[in-house]
């Protein structure tokens, strides 16, 4: 039989009120990997109090000795990365390597985060007055809510949780439904790591009723999301309720521009795992090839063969390039978008099918559509599966006003050999990321991470902003001039 898995509130594995339960299913293989157990909002009530209480102590830890929680947990982590890779292989059927990737990349931000414990920088600066010191201090905001996708099962909520842990904060966790069983791993983690009772909460359930009690909570101060943009917009709404801060991760519609003096056979590499890697599954996916009329053609004919040699399958496999989408409703919405496609006359080169690789699960052709226009669905439209429509242009202008013809902002890539036109594209593409002769895909901790127009709303994760996401600014003014001293109105001569 299954585990079951109860909720984790104030140092405890608790019972949820609703007695309600929902299977983790593995994708490939369709089997029961665990019970998970459906919060109600008592227990979301349950798991604010705790945060408070957690709160208390936590926040008044100096930060450096936060850091060594944060350390050991990245130790923790490295020492169970196969374990925790194919467990998450298991639960949400990406590729090992990919998994393995996740859990990495869960470590470097755990370890960049703890050594923010020995930086935190203000800044001071001067006073228009004698005698004043001026400065600004960062300050934890309490207690947040971390809502999660389930695409980076471990990267993300480590993204999320290790910067709002070292700046003092205590949480609320809520992980997407089709991967509970890796956050609890991660909270399980972060507890033998030796994190204070109460400084994280997990309530798991789904986003309609224990997302919306967090997102809705009057105890809760800021929120944290990654997830759609029709969900983001929601949380925007409520948390303008009771002015609640919140940081918002939403889509993407990912483009790569391939010039015609581009290297081919990289751009090639490039498109292939920017497309099919993690199955499109990813914020930052490729899901737009724009490509110079010039090399168009032969680009095409490489790009058909190298994509009609991915094996698509059980991500456990070596032989696997290609690993399950997530779900049913997931499936039938990349099949949804193929009829789309079609009728709005683009033409589609390879795919567009479910697939049996021998197993019961949920698995789909890598897709390739062509004769696409900037204004399809889609083109527009996040998918969120290895489909890849196919623009062409003719210079360099035309792909970047193709680029930016999106509502999303989030990732973008160019292949050029030419140093005008990559600096023309990091300059005039409008996304939070572009990169140069590499995919969309792919983004190191250290750097922010985020974008622009639907795709968030202004907050970058991760990097050096990371500390700010999650930190309130105080700026201090100390007078030792002993006399009253007015801004504005006294001379400093
Ligand atoms: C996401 O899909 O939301 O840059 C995150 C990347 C990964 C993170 C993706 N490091 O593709």
């Amino acid at each position: 039989m299954a585990q079951r898995y109860k909720l984790f509130i104030g140092g405890e594995f608790r019972d949820s009120t609703t007695g309600e339960i929902f299977d983790d299913i593995n994708p490939a293989t369709l089997e029961n990997l665990a019970t998970i157990q459906i919060a109600g909002s008592k227990d979301v009530d349950r798991a604010v109090e705790a945060a408070e209480a957690g709160f208390k102590v936590w926040s008044k830890i100096p930060a450096p000795k936060r850091a060594e929680v944060l350390f050991r947990a990245a130790r923790i982590l490295q020492e169970r990365k196969e374990e925790l890779a194919v467990l998450m292989t298991e639960e949400m059927g990406k590729v090992l390597p990919e998994t393995r990737g996740d859990v990495q990349e869960a470590i470097d931000i755990t370890n960049y985060a703890a050594g923010e414990g020995r930086q935190m920088l203000g800044e001071t600066t001067t006073s228009e007055l004698k005698e004043k010191f001026c400065m600004t201090i960062l300050r934890p905001i309490g207690v947040v809510g971390l809502i999660t996708p389930w695409n980076f099962p471990i990267a993300i909520p480590a993204w999320k949780i290790m910067p709002a842990l070292i700046t003092g904060n205590a949480i609320v966790f809520k992980p997407a439904s089709d991967t509970p069983l890796l956050a609890h791993k991660l909270v399980e983690v972060l507890i033998e790591a030796g994190l204070s009772p109460g400084v994280i909460n997990l309530v798991t359930g789904p986003g309609g009723t224990v997302g919306k009690a967090i997102v809705q909570h009057p105890r809760i101060n800021a929120i944290s999301f990654t997830g759609s943009l029709d969900t983001g917009k929601w949380i925007m709404e409520e948390c303008s309720k009771t002015m609640k801060r919140v940081s918002l991760e939403l889509g993407g519609k990912n483009p790569v521009i391939v010039m015609d003096d581009a290297d081919l056979e990289l751009a090639l590499e490039g498109v292939l795992w920017g497309a099919f890697g993690t199955a499109g599954q990813r914020c930052t996916a490729t899901s737009r090839l724009i490509l110079h009329e010039k090399i168009k053609d032969e680009f095409i004919k490489r790009l058909l063969a190298k994509t009609k040699a991915l094996s698509v399958g059980n991500g456990i496999l070596p032989e696997t390039d290609i690993g399950p989408v997530i779900n049913k409703a997931q499936l039938e919405k990349i099949e949804r978008y193929v009829r789309i496609g079609k009728e709005e006359g683009a033409t589609l080169l390879f795919g567009g099918n479910r697939i049996d690789p021998g197993l019961p699960g949920y698995f789909f052709e890598p897709t390739i559509f062509t004769d696409v226009k900037p204004k399809m669905r889609i083109a527009q439209e996040e998918i969120f599966g290895p489909v890849l429509g196919i623009l062409t242009v003719s210079n360099l202008e035309e792909a970047i006003e193709v680029a930016n013809n999106t509502k999303y902002g989030l990732s973008s890539a160019i292949y050029t050999g030419n140093i005008g036109n990559a600096f023309r594209a990091i300059e005039k593409i409008e996304a939070g990321i572009t990169y140069v002769n590499a995919p969309t895909i792919g983004a190191e901790v250290h750097l922010p991470f985020g974008g622009v127009k639907g795709t968030g709303n202004g907050f970058r994760e991760a990097g050096t902003e990371a500390v700010k996401e999650f930190s309130e600014i105080k700026a201090v003014y100390i007078d030792y001039s002993g006399r009253l001293q007015k801004a504005q109105i006294d001379s400093a001569e």
